[in-house]
This record gives structure tokens, C-alpha cells and sequence, in this order.
């Protein structure tokens, strides 16, 4: 099996909404280099198509997350146009079993890269930090993964939501935002910024790190989601998602 025909077979799972078996349980001896390897193709077949990057993703970068999903390190996935909600809305149409979790976002006016970056040169690099709502969706049954699997998915990568304001970087602590997460009005999590690495620009150094090791870089106007704050919760047809960011506001999703 080449690493292009897997990559050919998660894209068929992720365009048809049908889950399939843990890549890892028939495949012997694939390693995580691999794994983003079929993620890169994964995400060529669609840009060959209509779709374009338009930013990156950081995953599992909270105790929390990492535990709830029993892999205990960081991941990045690649964010498509096609994947942009832009309306607070999601359909649960071509989704297998998704979750909802609350991010900051960063949205560069420069490039950056290469492997010594440092916060400093985040901060010189964004433009703004936007609030968001991820929605994540393993093709693999139950939701249930190893590191190899879930890089190979895009890390879960189905929709996500960015809320319409913009804040200055500097307008506040991010790792001291606290953030409520309400199901039909009822709160099912909470966290704060330092949940994501300490700190969310610390996501934004590793994302820029993990990309030079494959000769990559994140290009100006280009987003990353820094990774949940809190751990994902399923939704529901007819549910209303409320996540509340102190100080800057609430983003509401409904599920349709
Ligand atoms: C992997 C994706 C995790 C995050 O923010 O931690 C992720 C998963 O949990 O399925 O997007
Ligand atoms: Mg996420």
C-alpha cells in the first residue's frame, strides 16, 4: 500500500462521511513522518480540486485534550477555504460524529518560519487574535485514534467558525481568558488560555517549528488555530453551542 493510495482512502472516508477502521490496526510500520506525508497528499487531492490552504492547525496542545483522546503529543493539521463556516451554523450533513471545542485564533500579516522562531517574532508577525469554534470529526470508529492515525485524518479537521471581531494581541493576557461552554444553556466545560501550551502563542512557535522541519512556512493573511482550550463535546442536531470569552465576548453555534 503507497502512502498515496491511503491517502486516497482517507479522502473518500472524510468526502463520504463514512468511518473507517484505524489505519494503524492494517498497516504495519508506519511512522508519524509518514502519517503527515499522507496528510500532505490528503490535502493536495483537495486543492487540486477547487479548495485552497488557509491556514494550519494545532491539535491535542492542552493536558486535557491529549488525555481525553490518549495521545500525549502536540499535532498540526492543514486548514482548507472549504472548511470555513461562515455563518455561526453547522450542518451535521457530512460529518460522521463531531465535537465542538473553543480556540483563539491568530491571524499573521507576515510569514513565519523556520525552526529557532521565537513568541517574540509571533507577536511581530499578527495582525489579530479572533475567537473561534473548531469542529472536529475523526473518520476513525469511535472516535478512537493513535498519534499516527490522527495526523494522517488532518487531525480531525472538519468545519470551524471565526467570530466577526478581531482583537489587538496586546489587549490582553491570553492565557488568562477564561472561556464557558454552554450545551442548550447548560455549562459542559471551562478553561482559560493557559490551557493551550501555557500559553497560545507558544502553539503558534510549535506550529512554525513543526512546518520548517518539512520545509514549510505559514505565509501573511494566513490563520492558525492555537487547539482547544477546553475538551471537545459532542453535538446534537438542534443544539446551540454558546462559547463565552471573558472580556471579549460570546461566539453561538446552532446545529442544524
Ligand atoms: C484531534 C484534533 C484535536 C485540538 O484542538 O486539540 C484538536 C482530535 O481530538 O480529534 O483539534
Ligand atoms: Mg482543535
Amino acid at each position: 500500500m503507497t502512502l498515496e493510495a491511503i491517502a486516497n482512502e482517507l479522502y473518500d472516508h472524510q468526502t463520504s462521511a463514512e468511518e473507517l477502521e484505524k489505519l494503524t490496526l492494517r498497516y504495519d510500520g508506519l511512522s508519524v513522518e509518514d502519517a503527515y506525508q499522507i496528510q500532505a497528499l490528503l490535502m493536495e487531492r483537495y486543492m487540486r480540486g477547487n479548495d485552497r490552504l488557509i491556514g494550519w492547525k494545532m491539535g491535542l496542545t492542552s493536558k486535557a485534550k491529549q488525555q481525553s483522546v490518549g495521545v500525549d503529543e502536540a499535532i498540526y493539521g492543514h486548514l482548507l477555504k472549504s472548511m470555513e463556516l461562515d455563518s455561526p451554523e453547522v450542518s451535521l450533513q457530512g460529518l460522521i460524529h463531531p465535537r465542538v471545542e473553543p480556540e483563539l485564533a491568530f491571524v499573521l500579516k507576515r510569514p513565519l518560519e523556520g525552526p529557532d522562531v521565537t513568541p517574540r517574532d509571533v507577536w511581530l508577525a499578527t495582525e489579530c487574535i479572533m475567537p473561534a469554534i473548531e469542529v472536529i470529526d475523526s473518520r476513525y470508529k469511535n472516535f478512537s485514534f493513535t498519534l499516527v492515525d490522527v495526523v494522517a485524518d488532518n487531525a480531525s479537521s472538519a468545519k470551524f467558525y471565526v467570530g466577526p471581531q478581531a482583537f489587538s494581541p496586546y489587549q490582553f493576557q491570553w492565557e488568562n481568558v477564561g472561556v464557558v461552554m454552554k450545551q442548550n444553556g447548560v455549562v459542559v466545560q471551562t478553561g482559560a488560555g493557559a490551557a493551550v501550551l501555557g500559553h497560545p502563542v507558544h502553539s503558534v512557535v510549535e506550529q512554525v517549528r513543526m512546518l520548517s522541519r518539512v520545509g514549510k512556512r505559514i505565509e501573511a493573511g494566513m490563520l492558525v488555530l492555537t487547539g482547544g482550550i477546553t475538551e471537545a463535546i459532542h453535538i446534537y442536531e438542534g443544539d446551540s453551542v454558546c462559547v463565552e470569552f471573558d472580556g471579549i465576548g460570546e461566539l453561538n453555534l446552532s446545529v442544524r
